[in-house]
């Protein structure tokens, strides 16, 4: 049974014999020294890869012929002389290299090259992926570079295997058989994550148990470690901030401790002698409960200079996550980071980056971008993504994340005038910073697929391969991905790609349009429940978002309002600021507007909310028309899986729909606008 258990990585013979027979000429053996383990991998699956996708076993040896492929570094590629590497390699940085075609003593020969052994790997999945997604071998002239330095998956994994908001099954990490034990998934892992450029996970969750950094389980995290090193993968762990104290025996967390800071020291010394190339903390910190330096009346910076100041003797770094918002606080939850943060700017070491999530709230369907990115110069700012569907339909629905990954990089920041987009925040362009780096949360589980979702896979490939380029278009990744791992017939390709690319609008419709946010519901985040009110913290019910009134609807965060606005550049500001203005699909998020205001339509508020959430629902009977259409295109399992996903969407949406439009039809008293089926 075809159970996606692949991933992307498929290699299955190339079904165009024609193709076949143009790549069987182009690469008759592979000239490849070296045995680090990075090579011997890279080597491995170049092996598999060209035997399956060629059909044919491609001989490594050391013969230079027409046909050749050379696979190495500098040095281990010294020895067949002639190809005059060193300068162009000096462009590609330690992690890229270099693809290209050249004659070798006259013989037309293809070059994978690298400083690095683990760029060596990256330039074979890459050439693999050429060769998956049946592009020409001609004139290859490659040269790839990663935009960004850490490239992360952030498991929320619990130490007894539950993942929160994981929906794909259990946590891969099976601590009850490791360090002995390592189960074959593990490498897995690592090629999957290696094939797009990842390079670092955080195997626990953030909501932190202090065990992890106890002799318990580091040997275990450090026998991980070893699977993942070859794959050019860091493992970095979630650390709680009261650790001193719960595993330590301390009285005290206090960063300004001395007997604290000296714990933190020996912790840290006691990690390296495990892992060597241990990454580093993320932390959350003084967030929803968790505990920090705000108990010791001390600053994030404080607290994330604490362990900063322990891991950098051994090159090690914090992610500290400015996701902060208090419940004692009166004021807006969207402000509340912003205000914490910025003006600890500059006052963080040089080993910490201040980890943001895309926008200020929590992982929406659609935010506006966080207006931390470009407010804290002298800070490197990570961004963090939410590959896990936590509030979009979790593994049940179609929900191709690109578009909106894209959407908050691309945002205009004014930070430093026209052009500073939140890419280049995170990429350290704008600033000057040399540390950057993207996170991930893992939508990854023991599932047989690991994402419950097929079309779900999808988000982890495009993740990586974003954080590895964010200049690649939503399309360009959608149609790798769709190659890769169902068919490269044009006739799939181009009608599922549209179908991925529209998935995200069309979840937006059917859940939250026009800017409306935060009206999953209580707790488990899953379908509506935009009535939610009365829960322990007003900015845990839905009401306190959408504001729905007999007036109106929207979160006033203008001047009138909680001013939220102020917190973004003033060109941000004005655009924003007035409803005419404003991007309809921010509407609400910034402004409460009357029932029978007059939207970009034509109709009013309330007709085009009701029109939006009927678009939406329709929407997705669309996109089971065309999912319909591939079923001799596709495996039978992967495509009753899909369809089946798809039915149960179907019925979401019309929940949403319905459950939306009639419990703020109270509040409007107007009618479901002519031409649309009544909800029942
Ligand atoms: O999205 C919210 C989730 C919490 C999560 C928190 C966070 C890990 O509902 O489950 O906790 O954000 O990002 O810290």
């Amino acid at each position: 049974a075809e159970d996606g258990y692949r991933l992307w990585l498929r290699y299955d013979p190339i079904a165009d014999q024609a193709v076949r027979t143009r790549y069987q000429a182009a690469l008759k053996n592979v000239l490849m020294e070296g045995d680090s383990p990075t090579l011997v991998a890279a080597r491995e699956e170049l092996m598999e890869g060209l035997r399956g996708l060629l059909d044919t076993n491609v001989p490594f040896n050391p013969a230079v012929q027409d046909g050749t492929l050379l696979v190495g570094t500098l040095q281990t590629l010294a020895p067949v002389g002639e190809l005059n590497l060193e300068k162009p390699l000096r462009q590609v940085g330690d992690e890229g290299y270099l693809i290209f075609t050249t004659k070798l003593k006259r013989r037309n020969v293809t070059v994978v090259a690298a400083n690095t052994d683990v760029g060596v790997l990256y330039g074979c999945f890459h050439l693999l992926r050429l060769l998956q997604t049946h592009q020409p071998l001609q004139n290859l002239n490659l040269q790839e570079t990663p935009k960004l330095d850490l490239r992360v998956l952030n498991h929320w994994d619990n130490l007894d295997r539950s993942v929160e908001r994981g929906y794909a099954g259990a946590s891969l990490w099976k601590w009850h058989l490791l360090p002995d034990y390592l189960d074959p998934r593990y490498r897995e892992y690592a090629r999957a994550n290696a094939s797009v450029g990842i390079n670092g996970t955080v195997l626990n969750n953030v909501n932190a148990n202090a065990l992890i950094l106890t002799e318990e389980f580091l040997p275990r995290v450090a026998a991980l470690a070893n699977v993942f090193r070859p794959y050019g993968i860091k493992v970095y762990l979630s650390a709680r901030f009261s650790a001193p104290i719960e595993i330590g025996g301390l009285k005290t967390a206090d960063p300004l401790d001395p007997q604290v800071q000296q714990w933190w020291k020996k912790k840290v010394d006691e990690i390296y002698g495990y892992i060597p190339d241990f990454g580093g903390f993320l932390v959350k910190a003084n967030s929803e409960g968790q505990p920090g330096p705000q108990n010791y009346n001390r600053s994030h910076a404080e607290g994330a200079n604490l362990l900063a100041d322990a891991l950098a003797p051994h090159g090690g770094v914090v992610m500290w996550r400015a996701f902060v918002y208090s419940n004692e606080e009166p004021e807006d939850r969207a402000k509340q980071a912003y205000n914490e943060f910025v003006p600890l700017d500059g006052k963080f070491r040089d080993n910490v980056l201040v980890q943001v999530k895309n926008g200020a709230i929590d992982f929406q369907p659609r935010e506006p971008f966080h207006p931390l990115f470009g407010a804290m110069p002298n800070t490197p700012l990570m961004m963090e993504f939410q590959i896990t569907q936590e509030y979009t339909g979790q593994s049940t629905n179609l929900f191709y994340q690109m578009p909106l990954y894209k959407e908050t990089l691309d945002a205009d920041t004014y930070a430093k005038g026209k052009g500073s987009t939140v890419a280049k925040v995170v990429d350290g362009t704008l600033e000057g910073h040399r540390l950057t780096g993207v996170a991930g949360v893992s939508n990854i589980g023991d599932d047989r697929n690991w994402t419950g979702h097929p079309f779900a896979q999808s988000n982890w490939y495009g993740y990586g391969r974003l954080a590895w380029d964010h200049a690649l278009t939503s399309e360009q990744i959608a149609d790798e991905w769709l190659r890769m791992t169902f068919s490269n017939d044009e006739a799939f390709v181009k009608p599922v790609s549209d179908m991925m690319i529209a998935s995200r609008e069309i979840v937006v419709d059917y859940m939250t349009p026009l800017g409306l946010h935060h009206l999953m519901g209580w707790s488990h985040h899953y379908g509506p429940g935009p009535w939610v009110t009365d829960k322990p913290r007003a900015d845990w019910t839905a009401t306190y978002y959408h504001q729905a009134d007999s007036n109106g609807i929207g979160f006033d965060r203008t001047k009138t309002g909680s001013d939220a606005l102020a917190q973004y550049f003033p060109p941000v500001q004005e655009q924003w600021g007035d409803p005419k203005t404003c991007p309809e699909e921010f509407l609400l998020w910034f402004h409460h507007l009357p029932w029978d205001y007059t939207t970009k339509s034509g109709r009013s508020l309330w007709d085009e909310l009701c029109h939006r959430y009927y678009a939406g629902a329709d929407s997705v009977a669309w996109m089971q028309d065309v999912w319909q259409q591939q079923k001799s295109k596709v495996d039978a399992d992967r495509f009753q899986h899909v369809a089946t996903l798809l039915d149960i969407q179907k019925k979401e949406a019309i929940w949403w729909r319905n459950a939306c439009v009639l419990y703020f039809q109270q509040f409007s008293r107007r009618p479901i606008p002519d031409g649309l089926e009544k909800p029942d």
